[in-house]
């Protein structure tokens, strides 16, 4: 389907320029990963067209059992839970899968071995066992290996029509990866279905691995298992029907087999195996250039050795302090390993073409168009191929970049990883256009695309999203001043050097914990996405601006008022919060989920241009967060209501505050933009405690339960309990006003604190016990888990609200 065009910009990437200080061998070991988070276990190395694999597991109690073939996470499945438990990007991890439906537990088990210059090699061990052991559990697992580019694979483990007893091998080799080998080998404790009426007709394919070799376009693998299902189906049929007419069907893991064949030219190969029981396989992929041989031994030493590495560093990056009272501490503990691990194990490596629409506009938005009338490239056109690595708010739902999301993501990826963050910064930051844009959604390619309904797909370059990625660059510039104790760049000097002995800045500034990057290297990087950043900074002022001139209002400054583009009548997309009320749509409209958002945006990048030395920006940064500050008390405080709000324009032309209790009204407090002795801080501390209003046993809900609206139409943003939101909430109590010596509230906020943590973290735990899982929300009510589950993105933060990390 792809024209031959795109074929040519792939052979062209490598000239398309990136951000270019790669922190120091910092990604070598990322190459390889787990990074087809949407499979339940899919590995791809971060190259965009080179080698995917993927499992799929299905029972054979009936033929029927076939349609529930597990392959790529779906709520639909029913999987009681599934989650990584360990998991480390750079070493691997064990994930548990629990498929009561097919009566069986999966573990997957993954050890990456980085050397050798070419991304190394990595082995894998999958699992299974019967949940119930009182009923059988007959399982059939296929382990598929799938070549996208240049390069090459084959079977030379030597084919036989009846399948193959012992190990299967292939060989290959990309440009990239270099020469490698596959082997593919059976625990010698395994039983399979050896017995059974008919038996007899099968005996030289019993016991046996099956096998198919396919040639399918090549930016098809990603629909491997349409094909390996055929493949299974189209020999089983005819072997059904011989049996049709009889009484008693022979055992249908005789029957669902693979055909055994390897096509000519093949570039995707299945290895089928059929279990009774406990069982358990290895694969390993072996790069030549990597020195060390891998075998089971590697596995049965290195699965526990990365268990307990991984245990004591959590102990040392998420440590529970006294303040928290568990139940059963312990397990709580294993809770947040669970999480975060999932977070991390929910990285992907996303590499295609998206669907960009640069003429879109709504009629209140029209007077906004700034692209040329007959600019050519209007209508919804597929771009030239980008690469991200990401995590994924859920695996199951949404497989996929969201953009504000990953500012959260990264605040937790980073406390546990610095450099890692910092590899996906950079990813994010060489997505924002010349103009300064970043698309809110990242669908990249034909799988991803798969996933959305096509009214979701196109991206429009006016729109924005809350900018939530500095909040990446302001931890990591926290860490590195933290850790180093040390002056800024302003203070050293770019060029500075020890006693005239041309002594690198890194070997006095040794950094310790998470952060492997050196200061130099450090700023190095914080220099390379500044003015990308800058771009994407300007971008938002220019294209979000709102109409300060029409109001009446005394506003302090001329300049700085924001309108959301994009929204529709219903929604307000861009915004992050979909269907949270507002009022009509209308060009004179000001939001003040964004003026405060860009207070935000201008507060961090004044800290980063401060702390790299660009002095002149950071007053100038400094002056707008000044004006902007103001203007939201001048333009959004309701001194009737009570509360900020946005402001509309009503039919006389006259402005007038739309106010809806809610997350929105939170806006200047949740960013700590108030000073701690606003006249407005006990307004809205009030708000947020008050039961009948915010406060609810299981954290703050974006709608007061008093508000017409509550619980009303989708019900997504009017009253669910979202946490990336309670974060924001308990960041500022506990950062900003509840901080010692800070105001007149200090000690309400600290209270405050302290109630809506224990309340957060006890629900998120109590729902994950009951339900296997964390959820995209939870109900504004009752607190139980609502929407997309597992829903490891910023679901997860409960992990740095126990720990305290804001
Ligand atoms: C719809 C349907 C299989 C909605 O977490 C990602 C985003 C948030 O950024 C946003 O704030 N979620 C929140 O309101 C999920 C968005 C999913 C949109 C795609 C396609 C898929 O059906």
């Amino acid at each position: 389907m792809l024209p031959s065009k795109m074929q040519l910009l792939w052979l062209l990437l490598p000239l398309i320029p990136t951000v270019s200080s790669n922190p120091v061998n910092a990604s070598e070991n990322l190459l390889w990963g787990a990074y087809r988070p949407n499979l339940y276990f899919g590995m791809r190395p971060r190259l965009p067209q080179s080698v995917m694999t993927g499992l799929m597991w299905f029972g054979t109690q009936s033929f029927s059992s076939i349609s529930k073939t597990r392959h790529a996470c779906d709520q639909d499945d029913g999987l009681d839970s599934y989650t990584w438990t360990t998991f480390d990007p750079r070493l691997g991890g064990v994930q548990v899968l629990k498929d009561s439906q097919n009566n069986v537990e999966i573990t997957t088990e993954l050890l990456k071995v980085a050397n050798g210059g070419h991304g190394g090699s990595w082995a894998a061990r999958v699992k299974g066992k019967p949940i119930n052991p009182e009923f059988p559990s007959r399982i059939s697992t296929i382990f598929y290996v799938g070549l996208e580019g240049l390069g090459g694979i084959e079977m030379i483990t030597d084919e036989d029509e009846n399948g193959i007893d012992g190990p299967i091998e292939f060989a290959g080799s990309t440009p990239d990866l270099d020469e490698f080998r596959i082997r593919i080998i059976d625990d010698p404790r395994n039983e399979a279905v050896m017995e059974g009426p008919h038996a007899e007709d099968f005996t030289e394919r019993l016991g046996k691995s099956h096998f198919t070799g396919l040639r399918l376009n090549p930016g098809d693998i990603w629909t491997a298992k349409e094909w390996i299902m055929q493949n299974i189906i189209k020999r089983a049929g005819p072997i059904a029907e011989t049996y049709r007419s009889l009484e008693i069907a022979p055992d249908p893991s005789f029957i669902l087999q693979l055909s055994d064949e390897v096509y000519t030219g093949s570039n995707l190969y299945a290895v089928q195996k059929f279990f009774e029981g406990e069982f358990q396989f290895d694969i390993f992929f072996e790069s030549e250039s990597t020195t060390q041989k891998l075998d089971a031994s590697t596995l049965d030493d290195g699965i526990p050795a990365i268990v307990s590495s991984f245990n004591a560093r959590f102990h040392g990056a998420f440590p529970t302090p006294a303040s928290y009272v568990a139940t059963d501490p312990e397990e709580l503990e294993a809770f947040t390993k669970a999480i975060t691990s999932n977070l991390l194990g929910g990285i992907g490596y996303f590499y295609g073409t998206s669907i960009v629409d640069k003429g879109f506009a709504y009629d209140w938005d029209q007077e906004d168009d700034v692209y040329d009338d007959d600019d050519l490239s209007k209508g919804a056109r597929l771009t030239e191929p980008r690469a991200l690595l990401t995590a994924t708010p859920s695996r199951s739902f949404f497989p996929r970049g969201f953009y504000w999301d990953e500012g959260f993501h990264l605040l937790h990826i980073g406390e546990w990883d610095t450099d890692l963050s910092l590899e996906i910064l950079k990813d994010w930051i060489n997505l924002i256009d010349e103009n300064g844009w970043v698309a809110r959604e990242q669908i990249l390619g034909e799988e991803s695309r798969s996933k959305v309904p096509p009214q979701f797909q196109t991206q429009v370059p006016t729109f924005a999203n809350p900018p939530t990625l500095t909040m990446a660059v302001t931890a990591f510039i926290n860490r590195l001043k933290a850790q180093t104790d040390g002056p800024s760049i302003a203070d050293l000097g770019m060029d500075y050097d020890i006693g005239g002995s041309q002594v690198p800045v890194a070997a006095q500034f040794e950094l310790q914990g998470n952060v492997h990057l050196s200061y130099t290297h450090g700023l190095e990087f914080l220099r390379s996405i500044y003015h990308p950043l800058k771009r994407h900074y300007d971008w938002f002022r220019r294209t979000q601006r709102g109409q300060i001139k029409q109001y009446g209002r005394k506003a302090r400054s001329r300049t700085e008022a924001y309108r959301w583009r994009g929204r529709s009548e219903q929604h307000v997309l861009t915004s992050g919060m979909d269907d949270y009320p507002r009022g009509p749509p209308h060009a004179g409209e000001l939001h003040l989920d964004l003026i405060s958002w860009m207070g935000f945006f201008t507060r961090t990048m004044r800290g980063i241009s401060e702390f790299i030395g660009e002095t002149d920006d950071a007053a100038s940064f400094a002056e707008i967060e000044k004006a902007i500050i103001d203007n939201i008390d001048d333009l959004h405080w309701s001194e009737e209501e009570q509360m900020y709000c946005d402001v509309n324009i009503n039919e006389d032309d006259e402005s007038h505050h739309v106010c809806h209790k809610g997350y929105l009204s939170l806006f200047p407090f949740m960013l700590s933009l108030l000073p701690s002795d606003s006249p407005h801080l006990g307004a809205i501390l009030d708000l947020l405690r008050d039961p009948e209003e915010l406060w609810s046993p299981y954290g703050i809900r974006s709608l007061s339960v008093s508000h017409p609206e509550f619980g009303k139409g989708e019900n997504y943003w009017k009253g669910p309990i979202w946490m990336q939101m309670n974060y924001m909430v308990l960041s500022s109590l506990y950062k900003t006003y509840g901080a010692e010596d800070d105001g007149p509230y200090q000690q309400r906020a600290m209270e405050i604190y302290t109630e809506l943590r224990k309340n957060i973290v006890d629900n998120v735990f109590k729902e994950y016990q009951r339900t296997g899982y964390v959820w995209e929300q939870y109900d504004a009510i009752n607190g139980e888990g609502r929407r997309s589950h597992p829903f490891t993105g910023w679901t997860s933060l409960v992990t740095l609200i126990l720990a305290e990390k804001y």
